[in-house]
């Protein structure tokens, strides 16, 4: 049976199910061109959706993969993330093969993208699912005059069976800005990195291969292209005060974000930028 990519209807809105032979799936919402869920052959499920999460069709959906553009978090005037994530993408590329599958989702500049950023733009985002793999590449096309900046990510939310006793291997040595801490810049000195408080830093210029260990399951993640690495958990008082998270919501997620944030990425009229964001279930 050939990989197969259908039209669904999830929670409400618009979505894609992607599935190979050998049993990966994905489901992609045109909201955002969110990743919502992936389960590698073997059915398990790799990213974490808030059971409380808004399917609307505006507003931001509280899991899976988000996509942060034209503006990470709050480092500039726009809505936090940017608008990328509230905002319909269509369907622009579909093909599959033996074992794989693959879409392309799209965003163009308009008048509501104009009227909070001034800029004409594409964004593509390219999804692939393969064997234990799911690659994501995002790339931004200057389509206008003028050189523009943004700041990017991928913001994964990733299913853990608990978080504490997950641990994520290969930050050692990295600087990072601390968001829980006056935005203080720290040097990650540990061997692996387990989440026991708040969490919220932005690794600079990662340049190596992440492992996130649970005790009985791994998940190798790579980037290319997005230099920073965020680590999110919101622990338990943010996760109270979080409406579309569960009170023990943090538990079962880990954000392990591939991202361009602390220095914008500047792209020149008429140029392109990407970057992926590469999970493999071990
Ligand atoms: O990537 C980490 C972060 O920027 C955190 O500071 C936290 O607020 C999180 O993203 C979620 O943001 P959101 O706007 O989706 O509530």
């Amino acid at each position: 049976m050939p990989a197969t990519i259908e039209h669904i209807d999830f929670h409400g809105q618009p979505a894609l199910r992607l599935a190979t032979a050998s049993g990966a799936r994905a489901v992609v919402a045109l909201q955002g061109a969110q990743v919502l869920s992936w389960t590698p052959p073997g059915g398990e499920e790799r990213l974490y959706l808030s059971p409380q999460a808004v399917f609307d069709g505006r507003t931001a959906v509280r899991g899976g993969i988000p996509v942060c553009f034209p503006q990470f978090a709050d480092l500039g005037p726009l809505p936090a993330h940017g608008f990328a994530r509230n905002r319909r993408w269509t369907l622009a590329t579909e093909r599959s093969g033996k074992d794989f599958a693959l879409v392309g989702l799209q965003l163009a500049d308009d008048e509501a993208s104009r009227a909070l950023w001034p800029h004409a733009f594409t964004a593509e985002l390219s999804i692939l699912i393969e064997d234990s793999r799911l690659d994501l590449e995002l790339e931004i096309a200057n389509t206008g005059d003028e050189a523009f900046e943004v700041t990017a990510a991928l913001h994964t939310y990733l299913a853990v069976r608990e978080v504490e006793e997950s641990r994520i291997e290969g930050l050692h040595g990295f600087s990072y800005r601390d968001k829980t801490d006056a935005n203080r810049i720290q040097r990650d000195s540990g061997d692996a990195l387990v989440i026991e408080a708040e969490t919220d830093r932005v690794y600079h210029e990662v340049s190596r291969p992440l492992l996130l260990r649970e005790y009985d399951r791994s998940l190798g993640i790579n980037a290319d292209g997005f230099p920073d690495v965020v680590v999110w958990n919101p622990w338990v008082e943010r996760s109270a005060a979080i409406a579309d998270l569960p009170d023990d919501g943090f538990r079962r997620m880990l954000c392990i974000e591939a991202a361009a944030a602390r220095q914008p990425v500047r792209v020149q009229a008429g140029e392109s930028w990407w970057g992926r964001q590469t999970l493999v279930a071990l």
